[in-house]
């Protein structure tokens, strides 16, 4: 069944099969334990009604304030025109709304969040730093993507320069115009769902555009004179590409707040203090220290990698937020990298 949805500036698509929304064996096995309705996937969400993509077709459905709030890339199960359950997340991306202090929901059932840094102008490292914050907290994966990188001559020293403020971080960089990098990230993208996050005319919606091959989403012009983007992207909507790969873009994000509490994620931590107490040197890093017992305990298999790596995540935010006490070291750090970037960007134009 496939009524017609409501008018709408951006045509929805018309999914060929559940596979390409990201259905898998989770969501079958999650699906067992409702009854009536079939799976469905919100591919759009404009604030006031959202879009699901079924098997039967594409339709609209209104928000409903009573229902538990739905994200983009939820798996609902819908019935005659409503939407009866919520499959419960795989991950949830979310920020701290900048206009109420409450949460605002971003996009659920993302395994990597794509965060868009515009190379004609300089990448902003709390910004960064929170996105990044926020990609683990959702349970994804943080990607920073380097865009327009034919605007710089070369991108390795701009990396280079960012793995210092950011030691671990994954970076790729990608230029929509040439389509440089783009067959790469595609490839990272494959059977998985991504979200484009990022300031207005970072060029979230162009690369959204050069990995379907298609105009998609629309972009903008941006103002010479500072290098502002206007917000051209309205909601945020998801997209079926080759690969069963889905990509959500979003409208620009200038602000974001990191929604978890950093005290009471630490406290989610005991296994690896409990763990720590183990390790050779009292002030272990679990990096690559010898003797260390939680590095012994994720080789044997008793401990997640994935919770090592979201520890040190933590720990990475608390030396940021002690750097975000110090607005002098921030502004240095600031300053070297827009130096780096001001001159691939020169010699990019001799
Ligand atoms: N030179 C260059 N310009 C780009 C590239 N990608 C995007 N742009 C430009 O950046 C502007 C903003 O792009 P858009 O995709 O709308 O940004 P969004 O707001 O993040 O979705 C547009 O004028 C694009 O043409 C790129 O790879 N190279
Ligand atoms: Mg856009
Ligand atoms: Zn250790």
């Amino acid at each position: 069944m496939s009524l017609p949805h409501r008018g709408s500036s951006a045509t929805p698509q018309s999914f060929p099969s559940l596979a390409a929304l990201g259905w898998s064996h989770r969501w079958q096995a999650a699906l067992a334990a409702y009854g009536a309705g079939c799976p469905g996937r919100v591919v759009r969400h404009d604030g006031s009604a959202v879009l699901i993509s079924t098997e039967g077709g594409t339709r609209h459905f209104p928000v409903r304030s009573s229902a538990p709030a739905l994200a983009v890339g939820d798996w609902v199960v819908v019935d005659d025109g409503r939407v009866l359950d919520l499959l419960p997340r795989a991950s949830l991306l979310r920020r701290r709304d900048p206009s109420t202090g409450g949460g605002q929901l971003i996009a659920a059932n993302v395994d990597v969040v794509g965060i868009v840094c515009g190379l004609d102008r300089p990448v902003v490292h709390g910004r960064l730093q929170r996105f990044t914050s926020l990609a683990w907290d959702a349970g994804a994966s943080p990607l920073v993507i380097l865009s327009k990188a034919d605007l710089v001559n070369s991108t390795a020293n701009i990396e280079n320069s960012l793995l210092q403020q950011h030691p671990g971080v994954d970076i790729v960089s990608v230029a929509a115009t040439t389509a440089t990098g783009v067959f790469d990230l595609l490839g990272r993208c494959a059977k998985r769902t991504l979200v484009l996050v990022g300031e207005s005319g970072a060029g979230k919606s162009t690369l959204l555009n050069a990995l379907a091959g298609r105009e998609l989403g629309a972009t903008g012009k941006v103002r010479r004179s500072d290098a502002k983007g206007r917000h051209t992207t309205t909601a945020r909507q998801l997209f079926a590409l080759e690969g069963d790969c889905c990509l959500i873009d979003t409208p620009g994000m200038r602000e974001v707040g990191v929604h978890a509490d950093v005290a009471t994620v630490d406290a989610g931590f005991d296994d690896i203090a409990e763990l720590a107490v183990g390790c050779r040197f009292s002030d272990c890093g679990h990096a690559n220290e010898p003797g260390c017992e939680v590095l012994a305990a994720v080789a044997d298999g008793r401990l997640s990698e994935q919770r090592v790596r979201a520890w040190n995540q933590l720990c990475r935010e608390a030396a940021w937020a002690e750097l975000r006490a110090d607005p002098a070291a921030q502004r240095r750090a600031g300053r070297r990298l827009a130096r780096v970037i001001k001159d691939a960007q020169r010699a990019k134009r001799r």
